[in-house]
């Protein structure tokens, strides 16, 4: 075992070079999180893959949406935005007037009437 420890020594002064390397992307990462990119879930009342389809759409076009990701099986819908840009309210809000519930707020009647049958909250997920 005696001679491992100069190998072992002798990969810790590599390693110990590595996170200088590093810590130039470091300041990049930390811009982005005060760039103020933030993250919204709402619960929505989507049923398949085409009120999927439809929320990620909707929500792609709202002001300040960096992505929105809905996940059927649990009809939560993943939203990352700019903060300076947007805010959950008004993302929420866009969720309804594309016929959807967002968590305790109901979908817009008008949005929801125009959705295909398949796509109505009386569905279960399908
Ligand atoms: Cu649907």
């Amino acid at each position: 075992m005696k001679f491992l420890l100069p190998l072992s020594l002798s990969l810790l002064t590599l390693l110990s070079f590595s996170p200088s390397a590093q810590a130039q992307t470091a300041p990049a990462v930390a811009q982005a999180a005060t760039n103020g990119t933030a993250t919204a879930q709402f619960k929505t009342s989507a049923v398949c893959d085409m009120c999927k389809a439809r929320i990620e759409k909707s929500l792609a076009y709202e002001k300040g949406v960096q992505s929105a990701v809905l996940d059927v099986p649990t009809k939560v819908l993943t939203v990352t935005y700019r903060a300076d840009k947007t805010t959950p309210a008004a993302l929420r809000t866009a969720v309804q007037k594309t016929g959807y519930d967002a968590d305790e707020f109901t979908a817009d009647a008008r949005a929801y009437n125009r959705l295909p049958d398949c796509c109505k909250k009386t569905n279960a997920v399908h």
